[in-house]
């Protein structure tokens, strides 16, 4: 058993173990009863079987985090209830005071803040670089990170990070690698094959697909540096626990994941020939056109080019208002990797938590427009941002 769907869809679950049961079973438990004190004390000191409390364990986020273990090709995996959950939790786990964390210069607008904002109040340094540049990299390795952190493709304006060249060269200078993996999924990229140490993903956006729980999860190459990050980062610093009801809407949306990106990726590349060479627009940011810069490293480094986009039109920030105002079909939304396609401004929106001057660092026009294609028909979504387009022009 090894394909991606059968894995997705089977791994880890025996329903003859639950009465039958095809679907797993949702524990909503947030304790459990031992047989008695001894039993208790035992577990309690990690040696004896058994679940004791679901923000350290609970049987069906422990389902949702083998099934994102065997996907991503990681000896173990810890849920949260957020994107931000699993990012915060990690960092916090493997960073002390006095570590550099080197990132990229394009960071999804919250987890820029927590790096500038959070966790640099506690002694922790960060420097941006430019990971598409060998040099910049390399220059930002002799300072001798901790962590080495990046997003590929980019939230968001679709830079592609070279995640085997940066994993190499990182390991040489003694530092982890974690990939925020949210926007490909492990069915379009796989980071661990390509060397990094640690995944990260907003589970709100692809892997639940539905745009109906609020989740996030960790996928480590060591089994014992995930057992860290939820021991400590989990049930000590952070908290922040998946609900079991929650988990079940992720299992749930696992077993579809490659079917529905398979349609994200098509209703995405539809949409960015639409947009490419359209009057109206002054640059499209999407891997799977022929002239984009991250073209070829796409083509090596992932599955399909993914279900995100991003452009410029010619009229600016004002242009742009005027395109999302007039999409119909297309919801003004943040988040991303719904059934529902969903159009929003980052600059004023997911991405309002850096300053004009520090988005033009990162590469983030003021007039950028984020499409998220859902799974409509191919058709409507054209017609919608066809008229939009229009409406922007005039
Ligand atoms: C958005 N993104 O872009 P939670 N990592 C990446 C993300 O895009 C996000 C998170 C982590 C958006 C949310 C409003 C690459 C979130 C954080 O939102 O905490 O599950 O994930 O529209």
């Amino acid at each position: 058993m090894s394909g991606f769907s059968t894995l997705a869809i089977h791994h880890g679950y025996d329903p003859q173990a639950h009465h039958g049961a095809l679907v797993p079973p949702t524990y909503h438990s947030a304790t459990f009863a031992f047989p008695g004190a001894e039993a208790a004390a035992r577990a309690f000191a990690g040696e004896g079987p058994g679940y004791v409390y679901t923000r350290i364990g609970n049987p069906t986020l422990a389902l949702f985090e083998a099934r994102m273990a065997a996907l991503e090709g990681g000896a173990a995996a810890v849920a949260f209830g957020s994107g931000m959950g699993a990012i915060t939790s990690t960092l916090w786990t493997l960073l002390r005071p006095g570590d550099l964390i080197l990132a990229d210069r394009t960071l999804y607008g919250c987890t820029f803040a927590f790096l500038h904002h959070g966790i640099g109040q506690f002694g922790v340094r960060v420097r941006q670089v430019d990971m598409t540049d060998p040099a910049a990299l390399a220059d930002g390795l002799r300072e001798r990170p901790r962590l080495v952190y990046l997003e590929s493709p980019a939230n968001p304006n679709m830079r592609l990070i070279d995640i085997a060249a940066v994993a190499a060269a990182a390991h040489a200078a003694g530092a982890l690698v974690a990939v925020d993996n949210t926007y490909a999924t492990p069915y379009l990229q796989q980071p661990l094959a390509l060397g990094a140490d640690v995944v990260l993903h907003s589970a709100t956006k692809y892997l639940s697909g539905h745009g109906d729980a609020t989740a996030g999860v960790m996928v480590a190459r060591d089994a014992e540096l995930a057992a860290q990050v939820r021991l400590q980062g989990l049930k000590d610093m952070t908290g922040a626990v998946l609900s079991p009801a929650d988990a079940s809407l992720l299992l749930r949306g696992l077993k579809t994941l490659a079917l529905r990106m398979d349609r994200h990726c098509a209703n995405a590349r539809a949409l960015a020939g639409l947009l490419h060479g359209h009057p109206a627009v002054a640059r499209v940011y999407y891997p799977g056109l022929a002239d984009d810069p991250f073209h070829a490293l796409a083509a090596r480094q992932m599955r399909q080019p993914g279900g995100m986009l991003a452009f410029e039109l010619h009229g600016g920030v004002a242009a742009g208002r005027r395109f999302i105002d007039a999409l119909q079909l297309v919801a003004c939304a943040v988040s991303l990797g719904d059934a529902e396609s969903l159009a929003q401004h980052p600059a004023s929106m997911t991405h309002s938590t850096y300053t004009p001057e520090e988005r033009a660092a990162a590469g983030i026009g003021e007039g950028l427009v984020r499409l998220s294609a859902g799974l409509e028909d191919a058709p409507d979504l054209l017609e919608d941002v066809a008229r939009a387009l229009q409406a922007a022009a005039g």
